[in-house]
């Protein structure tokens, strides 16, 4: 393929302003590719599984605004119900029939949700099962999985993933030792770390809050026994587990990630995919558990634009899509499509024995290194440099992964067959260059 050189003239002037602007000349720190070098390009438009950018080019997009472009961008049926929903307001404060109909919708697609609380984004539905979790057992201390990010909230971003990777630093500044000193971050698939945290704090830890499918470390598979093993110590002593599903809810499956796994959390927190593309989060799960939130119960949490109107519009129209196309075999059979051509280029590099693909439905990611990776520490392992690598290569051929290794890559049902050859034919010309 002739790389064409792509103009990026006006994304740098948007960048430079920004940047006297907006810290990192960003909203949100993954966008800045600090994680690869180099500039972010600014997006113009996108539709289906393309973005443009400023200066008019175009990319397949992995990145799908980090999970919840499912059904492709601008899907035509989510852009009618948020021009009907908007057109009759676009918030109230006042309960409305979308939000029951929502509600409905998780509790009838995730067995383990009895009852369900609206949010406005994943950060917010994780801190508040977090405090939800604290206030029904009255017990402080939380554990986590290295690497696994559940949003910035000050007991999560401890050595958190996703952004927070990024030079290595995965705590952040501004969390009072004495919030982050009651989180145990352990490595993930150990449950032998887990059963010795659970007798080092007795009757202490309120509970186990896991990503079942890791997307923010690049993407980890949890092994055979692990998410039981998780189960089996909190009924063991008291605790309750949370499972983060605000990237793998409705994408993995329709009842989540959890549908596959077979094991029922306590409570579930969920975003990205049931917001349409518009700011949402939600999190539910067992009734006794979530009649403990206020106005019913003692633990309180709040929002202004909780279960907004058009945000539930677009995403009651993205779930009803999913499930009209029969979104997540069809997820399955694109993800294995993909995953088939980048193994059989793999396989003839000399790359061969240093790569490690992994993939569970429609995401996936790649890392760069000959040794399994199970956890964190593995991930964090892997060369970067030849990632970065990959990553301008396909970028200056038009195709957009996550500008980090610790990110997942997402595929939506606007990714064909014409997609994938177009993306494994970038890959067959970078490969061999990395
Ligand atoms: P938000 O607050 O960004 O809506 O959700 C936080 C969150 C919680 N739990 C999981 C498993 C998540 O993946 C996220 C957010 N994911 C990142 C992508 N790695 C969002 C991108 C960003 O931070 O800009």
């Amino acid at each position: 393929m002739i790389v064409p050189v792509r103009s990026l003239v006006r994304s740098k002037a948007l960048f430079a302003e920004a940047l006297t602007l907006i810290p990192g000349g960003v909203n949100s720190p993954v966008r800045a590719f600090r994680n690869v070098g180099g500039e972010p390009f600014f997006a113009e438009r996108a539709a289906g599984a393309r973005v443009w950018d400023v200066d008019g080019n175009s990319y397949v997009d992995y990145v799908g605004t980090w999970g919840p472009a499912i059904l492709g961008h601008a899907p035509e049926a989510v852009l009618r119900a948020v021009g009907v929903a908007a057109a009759s307001g676009t918030s109230f404060g006042i309960p409305t029939a979308r939000e029951v109909e929502m509600a409905r919708k998780i509790v009838s697609w995730v067995p383990s949700v009895e009852k369900v609380r609206m949010t406005s984004s994943g950060t917010e539905a994780c801190m508040a099962a977090v405090r939800l979790a604290r206030g029904f057992t009255g017990r402080d201390k939380l554990i986590k999985f290295e690497g696994c990010y559940h949003g910035h909230g000050d007991s999560l971003l401890v050595k958190a993933g996703s952004g927070a990777l990024t030079h290595g630093e995965p705590d952040s500044a501004g969390v009072p030792a004495a919030i982050a000193g009651l989180t145990l971050s352990l490595p993930f698939n150990d449950l032998a770390a887990v059963r010795a945290a659970f007798e080092q704090n007795r009757g202490q830890i309120a509970a186990v809050i896991v990503e079942p499918v890791p997307g923010n470390v690049g993407l980890l598979l949890p092994e055979p026994g692990f998410h039981e093993g998780l189960r089996t110590l909190c009924d063991a002593h008291g605790a309750l587990l949370i499972f983060d599903e605000v990237m793998t809810g409705f994408r993995l499956a329709k009842g989540g990630a959890q549908e596959g796994i077979g094991v029922r959390p306590d409570l579930s927190t969920f975003g990205k995919v049931i917001g349409g593309g518009f700011p949402v989060g939600a999190f539910g799960g067992r009734a006794e558990v979530m009649d403990c939130l206020a106005p019913v119960g003692k633990v309180y949490q709040a929002g202004t634009l909780s279960g907004n109107p058009v945000a539930m519009a677009a995403g009651l129209a993205q779930l009803a899509e999913l499930e009209r196309l029969d979104g997540f075999r069809r997820l399955e059979e694109v993800g294995a499509a993909l995953e088939a051509g980048l193994r059989g280029i793999f396989a003839k590099s000399a790359r061969s024995g240093s790569v490690q693909l992994h993939r569970r439905g429609s995401m996936f990611s790649l890392f760069f290194t000959a040794k399994p990776v199970r956890n964190c520490a593995d991930a964090m392992a892997s060369d970067r440099e030849v990632f970065r690598k990959l990553f301008f290569g396909l970028l200056e051929r038009g195709v957009y992964i996550a500008p980090s290794p610790f990110e997942a890559g997402f595929l939506s049902l606007a990714h064909g067959a014409d997609e994938v050859e177009e993306t494994l034919r970038a890959v067959a010309e970078v490969v061999p260059t990395l």
